[in-house]
């Protein structure tokens, strides 16, 4: 299997975290977000994800995009180490916890759609900043609460589910876009700090990614 990733994307983390978590062999190609205009919209990428977007997954003539299809995908095929809980009505929170996350939060902090509102709008940076932040703080508020019913030692209750999967990337990216409101949340930074010291989210970190292209 080939992963398409940019050891940046957040939506690329939640799949490198599953790889990981399952324990598979995978290969990763490196699309650099920011290099050559956005390697992103090479003609060469864009045969593998016309949307111009990471992730992308290659098992053999077979491409995936989306990475909560993705992930599906690899739960589906690979169910060892499952995420997501057996009873229905956990399963559905599960799924609801990580689709604020990666439909609601993350979508309207795009590096495309930041980059759209400086270059069209004139938005400043400062102004980008708040608008991320907003957008960060706005979710996670929803989130903390929700956890204050469901979290154990990760979101929900014991064991790593989707949720973690698409909380931990979303959190590594509001402290690298400084977003200091985020330490208000306690819950969500307990879930952080601890999932952080997790064989698979360790492997699967920006700093694993990077370490090892450099090797
Ligand atoms: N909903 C998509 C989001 C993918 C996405 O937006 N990826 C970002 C990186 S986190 C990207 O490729 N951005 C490139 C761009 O906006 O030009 C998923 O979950 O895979």
């Amino acid at each position: 299997m080939i992963l398409y990733d940019y050891f940046r994307s957040s939506a690329s983390f939640r799949v490198r975290i599953v790889l990981q978590l399952k324990k598979l062999n995978y290969q990763t190609k490196q699309i650099h977000l920011l290099n050559n205009g956005g390697e992103q919209f090479s003609i060469e990428y864009k045969t593998i994800n016309p949307q111009s977007r990471v992730p992308s997954l290659k098992d053999g003539n077979v491409v995936i995009t989306q990475s909560l299809a993705i992930i599906d995908y690899l739960e589906d095929k690979y169910p060892q180490d499952g995420i997501y809980p057996i009873d229905p009505i956990v399963k559905a929170q599960v799924k609801a916890f990580a689709l604020t996350i990666a439909c609601d939060i993350h979508p309207l902090n795009n590096s495309s759609v930041i980059k759209y509102l400086k270059e069209t709008f004139a938005i400043s940076e400062e102004k980008a900043q708040k608008w991320y932040a907003h957008w960060i703080i706005s979710g996670f508020h929803a989130l903390e609460e929700k956890l204050k019913k469901s979290a154990g030692k990760y979101c929900f209750g014991d064991d790593i589910t989707l949720a973690d999967i698409c909380l931990i990337p979303q959190v590594y990216n509001a402290k690298r876009f400084n977003v200091e409101e985020i330490s208000a949340f306690p819950i969500i930074n307990r879930i952080y700090y601890m999932a952080m010291t997790h064989p698979a989210f360790i492997a699967a970190s920006p700093e694993s990614v990077v370490a090892i292209e450099h090797e």
